[in-house]
């Protein structure tokens, strides 16, 4: 019993409670911030990691497309963006473009393109659509999760529909599920630090509310180990955790740890190896509504993201191509990152946990078994 391991009664009484499948409030959250060893918070994440899913370990086959990094916001720790007013440096990708990169995957076995990238002015909800329809037809079976709440927010209200108008527009245009980018921080007083001029956090909570109304998965992401302290970790994830309670419809929680490689936040320092374990853990504990939590390991660094697997994490994302630029050039160690479905179940399978390969809503697709069985992943 992890409640044995502690002397302090107040992390032993939260021990109890995780331990009995209860949920733990925003104070004793705080606590384990405070007080918890990364062993201590790592067997409490672990006990509930594996209640939810045994020894399983998820992955996918998927891709990205990044159809612009031209972008008229300025998020201070942006590594990635050109400002709209130096757009000739940036890139813009055509529809034909970006069809072609969906057609490169042609009969390999892929099951979800992510699309993410900046906010083109000149990229609107009919340009969205529409590559959504030509991606459909040309690809039924393909899974399409695509754009954040921040680029939602700016297409709507450009095009001047309602939320529920532009979501149902792309839903019957193609689209499937909703990525988790654009949450950075919640709490308006690190928001307007980091990012003030983008959708605010009731615009981004009303955007994932309405899209499961709507039948839409979606995942929530938050950017940490920068300039917030732990009242503001805590107040993210409380405003999440209230809306899973309504809705139900988030798969999955990303915790992204800050790079601080080429933007505006470059004196800002990045959170340690321990740290980075902590947080994973205790968002696994808090979280107890979310079914899943990521690592996504083409920031963390595949060795980062498979110490996650012993804090709680069940999830590690997919092979990815090389197509995505968003983390190599804010400073990850994945300079190009790409992972072979062997590469993958390897790394799993090193931590004495099973690999899974699942689809975007977490069906699973094949199971490859843990270390020493029989199983072999094909390798493509
Ligand atoms: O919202 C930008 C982050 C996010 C930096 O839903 C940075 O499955 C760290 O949300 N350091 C976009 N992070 C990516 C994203 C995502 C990724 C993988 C899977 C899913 C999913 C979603 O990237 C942005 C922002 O929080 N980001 N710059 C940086 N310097
Ligand atoms: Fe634009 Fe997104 Fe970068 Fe902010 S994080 S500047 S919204 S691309």
């Amino acid at each position: 019993m992890v409640t044995d391991t502690v002397q302090d009664p107040g992390l032993q009484a939260i021990a109890a409670k995780v331990e009995a499948g209860e949920r733990i409030t925003d104070a004793e959250c705080i606590t384990l911030f405070e007080k918890g060893s990364p062993g201590f918070v790592g067997s409490l994440a672990n006990t509930v990691k594996e209640r939810l899913h045994g020894d399983k370990v998820f992955f996918n086959r998927n891709f990205h497309i990044e159809p612009t990094n031209v972008c008229v916001f300025s998020c201070n720790f942006c590594s990635y963006s050109q400002l709209y007013a130096h757009k000739e440096d940036g890139w813009e990708l055509t529809i034909q473009q970006m069809l072609d990169m969906v057609k490169k995957y042609d009969g390999q076995p892929v099951t979800e393109v992510h699309i993410v990238g900046g906010v083109h002015p000149k990229m609107d909800l009919n340009f969205f659509a529409d590559l959504l329809k030509q991606i459909k037809t040309h690809r039924p079976d393909l899974h399409i999760k695509a754009f954040t709440a921040v680029e939602y927010d700016y297409m709507f209200r450009k095009a001047k529909v309602s939320v529920e108008e532009g979501l149902k527009f792309l839903i019957a245009a193609g689209l499937d599920s909703i990525p988790g980018g654009g949450a950075e921080i919640f709490h308006p007083e690190i928001r307007e630090k980091i990012c003030a001029d983008k959708v605010n956090a009731e615009g981004w909570l009303k955007i994932h509310e309405t899209a499961h109304e709507l039948g839409l998965p979606s995942n929530a992401t938050m950017l940490y180990g920068h300039i917030e302290n732990y009242l503001h970790r805590v107040d993210h994830m409380r405003r999440l955790r209230e809306l899973q309670d309504r809705t139900g419809k988030f798969n999955t929680f990303i915790p992204l740890k800050f790079r601080n490689m080429d933007n505006d936040m470059s004196h800002v320092p990045e959170s340690t190896t321990v740290e980075d374990m902590r947080m994973y853990a205790i968002a696994r504990i808090y979280l107890d509504n979310f079914p899943h939590l990521k690592a996504y390991w083409p920031m963390l660094g595949r060795q980062g993201a498979q110490l996650t697997l012993s804090f709680g994490v069940d999830d590690i994302d997919g092979t990815i191509d090389d197509t995505t630029k968003i983390y190599s050039m804010a400073g990850s160690e994945e300079q190009n990152p790409a992972m072979s479905t062997a590469d993958l179940v390897t790394l799993i399978r090193q931590a004495n946990r099973e690999p899974v390969e699942r689809d975007t809503v977490y069906n699973e697709i094949k199971r490859f078994g843990k270390a020493g069985t029989d199983v072999q992943p094909e390798l493509n």
